[in-house]
């Protein structure tokens, strides 16, 4: 990867579900040196802090959890990110994945003025793709790709330029994904990649074949990486646990091969949860992985215990 102008926002989103925690996870980066790591690999970084959503008036839903919170920081969210992209690379520190659809929603608009095609890899043991109506919890952070794509109604939320192209997303990580999704899902052109398929393949080549065909268009490459994408033993620090996930190896492979595509134009890093970690141990791998997706090598890796 070029050197790039990193537009550190923290996003300390909270809303998209009942667990608290994420709240810190912008904070968290910062004291794991997610600036530091960046400038050593010739990287220039603005952190320009952290976004604030607009004043919001929460009147209690039935079923859905601080709705009007949620629209408010996507706006907010899709807003910054859109004139972080005139200044560089947006990266943002969540915060929850609802976050998503702020971030997701502000580099749709910036594609669309530059001309490009985004794409967007959704590294994660969940879909995230529930619409208002099918989603059981309630829990926002399970939303955003229904909403970014398209899919259902979302009231009251932004209006997208276009929705993004079913074809212009690949999941990868799959492991926990509800009934009504699955369906959904299996209606679309997503590329979905579980465990058991990372397994009998390895990671590399669905990986691979997606980047080919965002580099085959000149597209954009938006990456969101849910600390969940990650086994529990080596990323605790995050509410929506589900065994068998990535391997610390599977996650730096897939962040190389990501730097090497040279196609990355941003990044979410999502649902840490300070408040569960272990010493840092998530903070710090997060760190380190998007670090390999801008630039550090193999054997550059720090020598630290996670
Ligand atoms: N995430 N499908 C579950 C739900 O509550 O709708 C889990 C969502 C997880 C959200 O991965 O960011
Ligand atoms: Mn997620
Ligand atoms: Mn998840
Ligand atoms: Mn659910």
């Amino acid at each position: 990867m070029k050197p790039q102008h990193c537009i550190l926002q923290g996003a300390p989103l909270d809303c998209g579900k009942t667990n608290r925690g994420c709240i810190m996870g912008p904070d968290a980066y910062r004291t794991a040196g997610l600036e530091e790591a960046l400038v050593s690999l010739g990287h220039t970084v603005t952190d320009i802090g952290n976004v604030t959503p607009r004043a919001f008036d929460e009147t209690p839903h039935p079923k859905l959890h601080r709705l009007s919170e949620t629209i408010a920081w996507t706006q907010a969210l899709a807003d910054t990110t859109e004139e972080s992209f005139a200044k560089g690379m947006p990266i943002t520190m969540g915060g929850d994945h609802a976050l998503a659809a702020g971030t997701v929603l502000g580099a749709m608009r910036h594609a669309a003025a530059v001309n490009r095609p985004l794409f967007v890899l959704w590294l994660d043991a969940h879909s995230d793709f529930h619409t208002l109506e099918s989603t059981d919890s309630g829990n926002l952070h399970g939303t955003p790709v229904a909403y970014f794509t398209g899919r259902g109604d979302f009231p009251n939320w932004p209006a997208l330029p276009a929705p993004l192209p079913f074809e212009n997303m690949a999941m990868i990580g799959l492991r926990s994904v509800d009934p009504a999704e699955r369906a959904a899902l299996q209606e679309t052109a997503i590329t979905r990649v579980d465990m058991r398929q990372i397994d009998e393949t390895g990671i590399a080549q669905p990986l691979g074949a997606f980047l080919e065909r965002v580099a085959a268009v000149n597209g954009m490459l938006h990456v969101s990486l849910d600390v969940d994408f990650l086994d529990p033993a080596a990323a605790p620090a995050v509410g929506t646990t589900v065994p068998g996930g990535a391997t610390v190896r599977e996650g730096h492979l897939v962040m190389e091969m990501i730097n090497d595509s040279e196609l990355l134009t941003s990044l979410d890093l999502v649902e840490l949860n300070p408040y569960m970690d272990e010493r840092g141990r998530t903070a710090r791998l997060m760190v380190d992985l998007a670090a390999s997706a801008l630039g550090r090598n193999v054997f550059d890796r720090p020598t630290r215990a996670y």
